[in-house]
């Protein structure tokens, strides 16, 4: 019955056209830094957890053109939250939950800023069998390697989790750490987030809070100025887009996988 309902469910997903699906049990979702999955849905049992290959945009070092394959991968990533969460609601009568793949994310300073997502699509892509850490903590598919992005959807329904993944996909080339502009994957085991951003997200919140500081303290005539800048209006790009990534260097360079 419950394996039955999680090949109705896989199929569906599949069906979506993404590229792997993978089914794990709430109990196995060990996020230290995100809040524990009982506090977002009490209920929930199970996580469905999609993944997606990103085209090969993430390599051009257009940083426009790689950043608009992200914009398409992640249109089609909650357009395919949204239709396998109501999938299970409507169709196989069991509740479910969509969680953020990035924004929205909790601002307050327990959550370091935004830094650590109510849900961890990279713990829940672990949990349910898709992949294992690399020397870059991004998550490696065994047959899609680095470059993919996680969603998940939670649901009260019992389905039979999927094996884990235990073998060592990371084939300890460093290319990820050399190659990282920012020098932010020095240190195993961790990524530093400022190094990342002041690389990957130049006119992201840092971009901001320094603009608008030298704004404040600005003549008149000086603002009129500052307003007419390529960084004035990058700053405006990257806020009307969500956020805007200008290093794809770890993710799209890894050779692991497939
Ligand atoms: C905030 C965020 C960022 C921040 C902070 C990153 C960070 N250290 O968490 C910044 C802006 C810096 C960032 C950068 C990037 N991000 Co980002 N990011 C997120 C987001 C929204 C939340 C992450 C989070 O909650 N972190 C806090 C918690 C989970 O981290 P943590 O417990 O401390 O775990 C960290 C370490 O302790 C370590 N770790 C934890 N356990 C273990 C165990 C072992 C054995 C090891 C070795 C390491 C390890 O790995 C983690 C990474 O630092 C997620 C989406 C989501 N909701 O999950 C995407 C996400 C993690 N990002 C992603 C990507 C692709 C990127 C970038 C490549 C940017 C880009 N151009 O796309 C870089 C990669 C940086 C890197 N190499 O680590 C993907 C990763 C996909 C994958 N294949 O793994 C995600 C999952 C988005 C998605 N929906 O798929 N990101
Ligand atoms: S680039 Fe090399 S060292 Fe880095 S995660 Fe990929 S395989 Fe591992
Ligand atoms: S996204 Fe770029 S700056 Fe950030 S860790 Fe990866 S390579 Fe380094």
């Amino acid at each position: 019955m419950r394996a039955a309902l999680k090949e109705k469910i896989k199929n569906y997903a599949l069906g979506l056209g993404l590229d792997d699906v993978g089914f794990g049990a709430v109990a196995d979702y060990k996020s230290k830094l995100s809040p524990r999955i009982e506090t977002i849905f009490p209920k929930a049992k199970s996580l469905v957890v999609m993944t997606f290959k990103e085209l090969s945009n993430c390599e051009s070092d257009n940083a426009r053109i790689a950043m608009g394959g992200r914009l398409d991968i992640m249109e089609f990533m909650k357009s395919s939250n949204y239709k396998l969460a109501r999938y299970l609601e409507r169709d196989c009568g069991v509740k479910a939950m969509s969680t953020p793949l990035s924004y929205p994310l909790n601002m307050a300073p327990e959550s370091r800023f935004g830094l650590a997502a109510d849900f961890s699509q990279r713990h829940a892509a672990i949990a349910a069998g898709l992949g294992n850490w690399g020397r870059s903590n991004l998550v490696i598919h065994p047959k899609l390697g680095s470059r993919v992005l996680f969603s998940t959807v939670l649901t009260e329904a019992e389905l039979p989790p999927d094996p884990p993944v235990t073998e060592d996909l990371c084939i300890h080339c460093n290319l990820c750490v050399e190659q990282c502009p920012g020098k932010a994957l020095d240190e195993e085991g961790k990524t530093n987030e400022m190094k990342c951003l002041k690389y990957s997200q130049p006119f992201g919140i840092a971009g901001s809070m320094k603009f608008w500081s030298k704004f404040a303290a600005a003549t008149p005539d000086e603002q009129k100025k500052m307003l007419g800048t390529e960084e004035f209006m990058s700053l405006y790009q990257a806020q009307g887009i969500g956020f805007q990534y200008f290093c794809f260097k770890c993710y799209a360079q890894c050779p692991a996988g497939g």
